[in-house]
């Protein structure tokens, strides 16, 4: 089995790379996605391709649920015997966390794929507000996409490209948007990866899942996705929502290069908004979103 870990900060593109794979790939394939929120919007998009989807509830998976991805991926293996397995961890999990697991199971080689926001590597690097696991994405990657290059100018790639080179010379870099690769290929890691003691990360944030009433007019979610952006409601890293609106079903993204608001192609299951980060105002939010 081949396995691949799709890592990447918060909103850099994760999702987009693994849909366009499956688009493109005919070998029986198992996607294992660990979403943030309490039900998770990644695992809805990625399953409506027909795709077989295993989602592991919030929480991380390099830290507090190493047990579950360990029992999940011998139910896959058991169940499902895929060519392979895509994982995608949250934004803020460490990919060593992830490579320890495999190798407890002997999954090796496992190839890693680290997803790069262009409009905000360099920033964020820059700040050290993310620690360690940050880093760590960079580090373990085999192959590093720049993604998201529509949005930037040739100085900022230039720029981003050479620190990258600098903190993981052993990766191959591939500029990209939507983390679509030209070449149809995903190359594979030859060697096992060492799996060092992973001593959990503590990037501290807190996420509000809530639930949104059919038929929302699509105006309330555009001001609450401004809203969110402008900070009235704390620090928000990274907000999404799926919404049957009074204009049809929608996905909102709130990521780091702004906010995109796109018609949803399929009738949503459960409409939702999910946001992780810091100093979460709940209590001010619009009455007309309710916990779940
Ligand atoms: N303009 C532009 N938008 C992009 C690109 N890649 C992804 N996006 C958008 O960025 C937002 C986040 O993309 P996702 O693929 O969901 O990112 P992710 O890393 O899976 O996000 P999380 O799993 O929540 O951390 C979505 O609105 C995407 O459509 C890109 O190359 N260019
Ligand atoms: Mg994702």
């Amino acid at each position: 089995m081949k396995t691949t870990i799709v890592c990447g900060m918060l909103g850099a593109g994760k999702t987009s790379f693994i849909q366009d794979q499956l688009s493109r790939r005919s070998e029986k394939t198992v996607v294992l996605v660990n979403d943030f929120g309490r039900t998770g919007i990644d695992g809805e998009i990625l399953s409506a391709g027909g795709m077989e989807v295993v989602e592991l509830p919030s929480g991380c998976v390099c830290c507090t649920l190493k047990f579950d991805l360990i029992t999940t991926l011998e139910k896959i293996l058991r169940e499902w015997n895929p060519e392979h397995l895509l994982i995608e961890p949250s934004g803020i999990a460490s990919p060593s966390g992830v490579v320890e697991a495999l190798d407890t199971l002997h999954l090796q080689p496992v190839t890693v794929v680290g997803i790069i926001d262009v409009t905000e590597f360099i920033e964020a690097h820059a700040s050290e507000m993310y620690g360690t696991f940050f880093l760590d994405q960079v580090v373990t990657s085999d192959l590093l996409l720049i993604n998201k290059i529509d949005l930037a100018d040739d100085e900022r790639l230039r720029e981003t490209r050479e620190l990258l080179q600098d903190i993981n010379p052993r990766a191959l870099l591939l500029p990209t948007t939507r983390g679509v690769l030209k070449d149809d290929a995903l190359p594979v890691a030859s060697q096992q990866k060492s799996a060092p003691q992973h001593g959990g990360h503590s990037f501290p944030c807190e996420t509000l899942s809530l639930q949104l009433s059919s038929g929302m007019p699509h105006t309330f979610l555009e001001k609450l996705f401004a809203d969110l952006k402008a900070g009235r409601y704390g620090m928000v890293l990274r907000a999404k929502a799926l919404a049957e609106t009074d204009r049809g079903p929608f996905r909102f993204d709130l990521s780091p290069h702004g906010i995109d608001c796109v018609p949803y192609p399929q009738p949503i299951q459960a409409n939702r908004l999910v946001i992780l980060g810091r100093g979460l105002q709940e209590n001010r939010l619009p009455k007309a979103l309710y916990s779940t």
